[in-house]
């Protein structure tokens, strides 16, 4: 069993953007500027926007928080939007998901400006993802793309599963690795809550993504012995044993599968870094491709 180390991989990834990033301001071009906006105060919201504006320190970019309340109306986000797209020196920003339920989100990602939307969540650059088009992709799935590449997974022609159908993550990621491209040519099934059966197609799948939300769901039964595990699940689950009073659970159990797995990413220290290492990237070809 090998561990696909998103915790290394993507601070190698920094390190090569922080490199990038010392290059363009060595010859005088513009530091890279990314923006987030945090609606309310989740705490697992909290900790991931730390962690993006932390990430932009590290590698050398600027960046913004525009911290709101929770009480901020649609009208109110959706001029900060505004304000993100007309401001020059923002390369790209993100609005945190999820939003306070008095939003609409579908209208929110949609006013972001495509050129800036480093999240890749816009009309225009899921369409252009889906058309094999360059686009921003969404950093969860570039993350996994990433791992399974510098890891050397074979994906050409293996069965995938993938579990959810998320906008941010199932949807893309099934898009992403049946496409002619590094980590892809796999054959790819979408499996979701209506799924039938649903542990006759993960016994017979090469790599499975689980990106469906529920803790520990895929277990060592339904799995065959070496798979390829990617587990985007990230719950927070009470324990009065941790002084935080939660742990972090993924979608996979860990203890049963793991013995079966041939690659297999913890939880922590998986797929979550490299969703943030991604994201810089992102923000670091917004910055370039303006230049
Ligand atoms: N707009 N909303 C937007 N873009 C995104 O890309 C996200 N996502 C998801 C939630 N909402 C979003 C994130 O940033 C999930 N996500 C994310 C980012 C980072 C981590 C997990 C999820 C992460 O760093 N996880 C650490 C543990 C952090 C902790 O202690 O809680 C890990 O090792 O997995």
């Amino acid at each position: 069993m090998i561990l696909l180390d998103g915790k290394k991989t993507s601070a190698d990834l920094k390190v090569e953007i922080a490199e990038s990033v010392k290059q363009i301001k060595a010859k005088g071009g513009k530091t890279p500027h990314l923006a987030a906006i945090l609606v309310g105060t989740d705490g697992a919201s909290m900790t991931y926007v730390n962690a993006k504006v932390k990430a932009c320190e590290l590698v050398g970019f600027n960046s913004t928080l525009v911290d709101l309340p929770e009480e901020t109306s649609e009208e109110t986000l959706l001029n900060e939007i505004k304000k993100l797209n007309n401001n020059e020196d923002i390369d790209g920003f993100i609005v945190q998901l999820p939003l306070p339920k008095h939003i609409d989100e579908q209208k929110v990602l949609m006013a972001v400006n495509p050129d800036k939307d480093v999240d890749g969540f816009h009309p225009t650059n899921v369409g252009r993802m889906a058309l094999d088009l360059p686009s921003f992709l969404p950093a969860t799935p570039y993350g996994i793309l990433e791992l399974l590449e510098r890891y050397k997974v074979e994906t050409s022609g293996k069965n995938v599963v993938v579990i959810g159908r998320s906008h941010i993550v199932g949807r893309p990621m099934s898009i992403l690795m049946s496409q002619k491209r590094p980590a892809g040519d796999a054959t790819v099934t979408v499996a979701h809550s209506r799924t039938k059966n649903l542990k006759e197609l993960t016994l017979k799948a090469d790599i499975i993504v689980a990106a469906l939300g529920i803790p520990e769901f895929l277990t060592g039964d339904m799995v065959k012995e070496g798979v390829t595990i990617i587990d985007v699940g990230i719950t927070r689950v009470n324990d009065t044993s941790k002084k935080r009073g939660y742990r972090l659970a993924g979608d996979v159990d860990f203890a049963t599968v793991s013995p079966k797995s041939a690659f297999i990413t913890p939880v922590p220290g998986g797929v979550g870094p490299m969703t943030i290492a991604m994201l810089m990237k992102n923000t670091l070809l917004a910055c370039e491709r303006k230049n």
